[in-house]
């Protein structure tokens, strides 16, 4: 029986590079999504050891009634992949949009908690796997990473607690916190603008979708005596860059 793995964001970015190399390797998975015609187009491309759930991860309710929808073959979950989620805005906190931090927090935390409690019995039974999609936002702070920041924050801090919850349960928990990918994540930051996202990642050699995917099914693939606890990536062009000083006019 092959293994199955529940990828949220399988529609775009890391979350559908990943639901192509799980395929890939022989496993079955779970991809969701809003959008219902990616989701129609990568079950096209992959066949049926993909199911498809066509959920807003912020409704409760859609996303139980599509865990209880499960195909009997696709409920046995082995691997849980937070995946979904966003940046809204680049501004300062003074300037940012309060409804742009309140769609940060109910993606990137209220869902991403919902759906994990959701699945923890099944993934205690199976000794199963969650492996969470934080950033290197999460960890250093930048100006404009207000709140996205703070949402990562939780992201790799709760899969520390999930960790230790978990222990003797066979479960394994990591926290893989990347850099800069180029993806659909800065026209989605920028409301739309594909020129401020192609200018971001021009001749900067960012990672890409298939890195990250690569990453992930490496981690879940290691031997069960194996946790990779937290795992943080960057392309090499990128670096972290230090304090800031403000200094006043002199007088
Ligand atoms: P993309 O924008 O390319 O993909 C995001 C995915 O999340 C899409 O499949 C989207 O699906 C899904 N998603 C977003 N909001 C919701 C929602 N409310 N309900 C259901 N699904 C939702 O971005 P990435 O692949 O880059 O991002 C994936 C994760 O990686 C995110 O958590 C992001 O914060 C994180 N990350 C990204 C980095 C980067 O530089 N790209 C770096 C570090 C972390 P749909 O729109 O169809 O609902
Ligand atoms: C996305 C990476 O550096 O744009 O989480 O915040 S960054």
């Amino acid at each position: 029986m092959p293994k199955t793995a529940l990828i949220t964001g399988a529609t775009a970015g890391f979350g559908r590079a990943a639901a192509r190399r799980f395929v890939a390797a022989g496993w079955q998975v779970i991809a969701t999504g809003r959008r219902a015609d990616r989701l129609a187009a990568l079950h096209a491309e992959l066949g049926d050891a993909l199911h498809t759930a066509c959920f807003d991860v912020r409704d409760e309710a859609a996303m139980r009634a599509s865990l209880n929808a499960l195909p009997g073959r696709f409920r046995g979950i082995d691997l849980l992949v937070n995946n979904a989620g966003l940046a809204q805005g680049t501004k300062p906190a003074q300037d940012a949009l309060l409804s742009d931090w309140k769609t940060m927090i109910d993606t990137n935390v209220t869902a991403l908690a919902t759906l994990t409690h959701a699945l923890l019995p099944t993934l205690v039974a199976r000794k199963g796997a969650i492996i969470n999609i934080s950033s290197v936002a999460g960890v250093y702070p930048y100006p404009g990473g207000n709140a996205y920041g703070g949402t990562k924050a939780f992201v790799s801090q709760f899969s520390l607690g999930l960790r230790s919850d978990l222990h003797g349960t066979g479960v394994r928990v990591t926290t893989i916190e990347p850099g800069m990918a180029e993806t659909e994540f800065t026209v989605v930051r920028t409301h739309g603008d594909q020129a401020a996202s192609d200018t971001l990642y021009a001749n900067a050699n960012p990672m890409t979708a298939e890195d990250i995917a690569g990453t992930i099914f490496w981690i879940a693939t290691l031997p069960p005596h194996l946790n990779i606890n937290r795992i943080e990536l960057m392309p090499t062009s990128q670096s972290v860059a230090g304090f800031q000083v403000h200094r006043e006019a002199s007088a």
